[in-house]
């Protein structure tokens, strides 16, 4: 058997030895909902793809640790007449079986008919409720049903658990494989930030960098991660720009924020830089303050630090430097307790990363904050937003934008930067801006 298919068991396997006495059931997704009168590429929940490797709507896998003779199987819907004609034929019965090694492979309109057997003997359901309504349906009513049934001899699950949340322990940590994927993904992330810094001109419009970098990814094999930003000026102080449709001007920033996605792994990388190749002093004061604090961040990723701490350690840096320019005037106790800071950077300085853009996994369980482990890829984001409408900022900040993004392995002795060949350093960028065709 290929590893690939090998090792998606092996996932599978470890996951049925940490339920409780249960049976798990995975959507792939619903298809985008017919009234939009278009297809799209399907992609999967992640965490279906995470251990089926199948891109396929509809579909169903059930894994279970009490059945007698099934610990892996599948459902699918196999295809009509009429997609045939639009959209081709979907995986089949064999070729999933082949595809996956599950133990059993069943059309899709057997679910309803043969879940009570799987539910039968179960002390625990694992099922995320949300992901796919008419799965929903039939799922939580034989649920019920088989509770309230008088006089049945069968063992039947008692609890409903969050699957996605059992289900984030493993996602979580990254196997080499996946970092591998990640890497991909930031290859040709890398290779378009490259090609951005080449061709940003005064005079061409964001959408010209969006399509640069979409067609890189494309070119990959890839996709985007999420819909790129790309905002010059002033807009760099919007944090979700997307509209990407100002004529970039002299003399001002360009904040891209994009990623490539290949295979389900998503990269996310952000870099501020002067169009005309050269900061001026007050964007680079900007800029440095982002660096520093960005840097500073970075450095305290290892494992047993606690996770929430590098956002601690960015936050108090942008404050340092919101104080030294008089910008905000209050203690840093209160401009933290108050949360004052949130003028000039109102978001978190990161996410975990990996088949999601916005990857599973919080940063605090319970209430207590989640620790660092090796495996875990984060990004470090920080930034500081100097809206045009904001009152108090000095007026040679106004309009200036910058964040800086890169995306941070946890290691068994510290971390890796997984995107350091992006240059940061303002001099970096100054020195590659200047060497442009
Ligand atoms: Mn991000």
């Amino acid at each position: 058997m290929e590893t690939e298919k090998k090792h998606r068991l092996q996932r599978i396997e470890k996951f049925l030895q940490t339920m409780d006495q249960g049976v798990a059931i995975i959507s792939a997704g619903a298809p985008l909902p017919k009234e939009l009168k278009i297809d799209i590429q399907f992609r999967s929940h992640s965490s279906f793809f995470y251990f089926t490797g199948m891109e396929e709507p509809d579909a169903i896998a059930v894994f279970s640790n009490v059945h007698p003779k099934h610990r892996y199987c599948l459902f699918i819907k196999e295809a009509d007449q009429k997609e045939k004609v639009w959209t081709g034929a979907r995986i089949g019965l064999k070729e999933a079986q082949e595809l996956t090694q599950a133990d059993a492979v069943y059309p899709w309109e057997e679910f309803a008919k043969r879940l009570p057997e799987y539910l039968e003997g179960a002390k625990n359901l694992y099922y995320t409720i949300g992901n796919h309504k008419a799965l929903d349906e039939i799922v939580l009513q034989n649920y019920h049903t088989l509770q309230r049934r008088l006089n049945y001899d069968k063992k039947v699950p008692q609890t409903i658990q969050d699957l996605e949340k059992s289900v984030e322990t493993f996602r979580v940590i990254k196997d080499e494989k996946e970092i591998a994927a990640i890497r991909n993904s930031i290859k040709a992330t890398q290779e378009a930030f490259f090609q951005a810094f080449q061709e940003t001109k005064p005079g061409m419009y964001e959408y010209q960098i969006e399509a640069l970098v979409s067609y890189i990814y494309r070119k990959a094999g890839g996709t985007c991660s999420f819909p790129s930003i790309v905002a010059s000026a002033d807009k760099s102080t919007i944090l979700h720009y997307t509209n990407n449709n100002c004529q970039i001007q002299e003399g001002c920033l360009v904040l891209l924020d994009s990623g490539a996605e290949i295979e389900h792994y998503c990269a996310d990388v952000t870099r501020t830089w002067p169009v005309s190749g050269k900061f001026t002093k007050d964007q680079r004061a900007v800029y440095e303050a982002v660096l520093a604090a960005q840097k500073k961040a970075i450095s305290i990723i290892k494992p047993g630090v606690e996770v929430p701490n590098f956002h601690q350690t960015a936050l108090e840096a942008l404050i340092d430097f919101l104080i030294e320019e008089k910008i905000l005037t209050q203690s840093k106790e209160k401009i933290i307790q108050e949360k004052l800071y949130q003028t000039y950077y109102p978001h978190s300085t990161g996410h975990f990363i990996g088949m999601d853009v916005h990857d599973i996994g919080p940063y605090y369980c319970q209430g207590k904050p989640r620790i660092f482990e090796a495996g875990m890829v984060v990004t470090v984001e920080p930034g500081l937003y100097f809206r045009l409408d904001i009152e108090g900022v000095p007026e040679r900040f106004k309009g200036i934008g910058v964040r800086i993004e890169d995306d941070i392995l946890v290691t068994e002795n510290g971390h890796e930067i997984l995107t350091k060949e992006i240059p940061k350093e303002a001099r970096e960028l100054e020195k590659i801006l200047k060497q442009k065709k």
